[in-house]
């Protein structure tokens, strides 16, 4: 097989281990806090968890466990979107089983959560651990969005864990697939089956953390990697002069994303969602925001710069968010007549009249590409394709639009060129950084202590992920703690509470406290690329978002 030379390189990496995990995981010992509340909406959770609710946290130490070296036979499965660190989950989980007792063995699911559904796995030997070791990527098994919901994939996943013979399985996955996780570990107790469910934390987007999940595998590589196209992106926009680039960036839900790179290269502007969110700011307040930091920039002779916007935007603005809404509904009433439209004109003045006054102005007044995209992209569901929306060339034609008439008023005298691009499937397989390599390693040993031990009803934990890796505190946080209720498609659900940009937080602070002078002054920074070996200076350094939200200081665990 023929395999890059760094690929080769990191697969002799070894990741850094936290002190409880290192040597033999299968040692450490379980410290048990007291029984843990959920969120909120306590009763109601302590009535659908009946067997997994008010357990307590756990923590790892250095000691010896006899009752984790018997033989497991343990399924994982990779669900959602890719995310870095997550084959060395699957490599720090069959590591530990292997190190507990030889014997163990470590199916995994094919394609996401169906393959337990659909009884689709495969054995992974060391041989095939050894190929995906420290690099990006899901494809060892693959991944998938299916969600385990109706009442007969509970029956059929169940009836898979049971004829695979397996102790437990691991759902590696964001906030959606660890309420399912939350939901699978106990209906399996609810039937009599005493099949462990763990999960781990992964997402790109960084919005599956809280008070005992720090951050979520994934984040750190991804934002890295978007950083270094961007500081390369603003270094040829201060090497030419010559055009405003506008960057959209993955995270529909949550801005974590484009706020860390924007703490990373500090660019001209960069869109919080969250923000315009509660300010309620409308697309031509959004507009007006960038035209500001133009203007003020031309005024110094600088018509070039960077704008970040998080992928999600639209669904903030209120009127786009109505607009989206009103589509949606009209879409439902009139599929069979708008589908016998081919031309946009036409689904236009089909469409915009059944609209309330304001969206159908707002569907007009759009760049004609963006009003397209609105209509005629539509999602299996027949819905408007949110996340298909070209959020960056609507905010480029705007803005060039405003601009223009400004000029004309003499309020402008700038020359503005924009140019869009789309940051997100090119961070989602990089190469783990350190960070992640270590981080995601570590989550998968932890899984198989908690699998060891008996646990089920956790998410795998390691917290302290400022300090050096070895004092890092590896253990398990009940899913049930993470949880509150919420209105899903119409009913009451439980879920595991999805972590958005707080605008009071550090993080946001800091960017808030320095936007203005990088609106107008020339502020770049230019990150570079992730490094793999060197000084830990360059190479082990955790996000801004992370040192931030947890800044070093001696913090007591349990
Ligand atoms: P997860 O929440 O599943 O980790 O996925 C996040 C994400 O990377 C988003 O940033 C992005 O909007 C979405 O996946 C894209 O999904 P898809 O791979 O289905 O196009």
């Amino acid at each position: 097989m023929h395999i890059s030379a760094l690929q080769k390189a990191r697969y002799d990496y070894i990741p850094k281990l936290p002190e409880s995990l290192a040597q033999d995981a299968a040692a450490a010992s379980l410290v048990f806090g007291a029984p843990a509340q959920s969120a909120a909406d306590q009763a109601e959770l302590k009535a659908i968890f009946k067997h997994t609710y008010g357990k307590p946290v756990i923590t790892f130490e250095k000691g010896s466990n006899l009752q984790i070296r018997r033989p497991l036979n343990v399924g994982v499965i990779l669900s959602g979107g890719q995310a870095p660190g997550g084959h060395n989950v699957i490599a720090g989980l069959y590591d530990g089983l292997k190190k507990g007792n030889a014997d163990s063995k470590l199916r995994g699911f094919l394609g996401g959560p169906s393959g337990l559904i659909e009884n689709a796995s495969k054995e992974l030997t060391g041989a095939v651990i050894d190929l995906y070791r420290n690099t990006g990527g899901f494809d060892i098994i693959g991944s998938g969005r299916t969600k385990i919901e109706t009442a007969a994939q509970f029956a059929s996943s169940l009836e898979t864990a049971k004829a695979l013979g397996l102790n437990a399985v691991v759902i590696i996955g964001g906030d959606d697939s660890n309420t399912n996780a939350a939901l699978l570990a106990e209906y399996f107790l609810e039937r009599g089956s005493d099949i462990q469910v763990i999960g781990t934390p992964k997402t790109i987007d960084g919005d599956l953390k809280n008070t005992h999940i720090e951050a979520s595998f994934g984040f750190d590589t991804a934002v890295k990697t978007y950083s270094e196209l961007i500081g390369n992106i603003q270094r040829d926009a201060n090497s030419a002069k010559k055009y405003w680039h506008f960057i959209k960036l993955m995270g529909r839900a949550a801005s974590h994303i484009a706020l860390e790179c924007a703490l990373q290269t500090q660019p001209n502007v960069c869109l919080i969602s969250e923000e315009v969110e509660a300010k309620q700011w409308s697309l031509s307040q959004v507009v007006d925001l960038i035209c500001a930091s133009v203007i003020k920039r031309a005024d110094n002779k600088e018509n070039f710069g960077v704008v970040l916007i998080p992928e999600g935007v639209v669904e903030f603005i209120p009127e786009m968010k109505r607009l989206i809404a009103e589509l949606n509904d009209i879409m439902a009433a009139h599929e069979n007549a708008l589908d016998g439209l081919d031309a946009f004109a036409d689904q236009l003045e089909f469409a915009a009249p059944k609209l309330s006054a304001p969206s159908g102005g707002l569907l007009r007044s759009l760049p004609q590409r963006i009003a397209k995209e609105l209509l005629m992209d539509r999602d299996p569901h027949g819905n408007v394709q949110v996340s298909m929306i070209e959020t960056e060339k609507l905010l480029m034609d705007m803005a060039g639009r405003r601009l223009a008439e400004l000029k004309e008023q003499g309020m402008y005298r700038g020359s503005f060129s924009a140019l869009g691009h789309f940051f997100g499937y090119e961070g989602r397989c990089a190469f783990p950084s350190n960070f992640d390599a270590d981080y995601g390693y570590a989550l998968g040993l932890s899984a198989f202590v908690l699998i060891a031990s008996g646990q089920s009803g956790y998410l795998s934990s390691v917290r302290n992920l400022v300090a050096p890796v070895s004092q890092w505190v590896a253990g398990g946080i009940p899913f049930t703690m993470m949880m509150n209720m919420e209105q899903r498609h119409g009913s009451r659900k439980p879920v595991i509470r999805k972590a958005l940009v707080d605008l009071d937080g550090a993080p946001f602070r800091t960017f808030a406290a320095q936007r203005d002078e990088w609106a107008v002054k020339t502020s770049f920074l230019y990150p570079g690329a992730i490094q793999y070996y060197g000084p830990p200076e360059v190479c082990d350094q955790p996000t801004k978002t992370l040192t931030l939200e947890h800044p070093p200081q001696p913090r007591k665990f349990f």
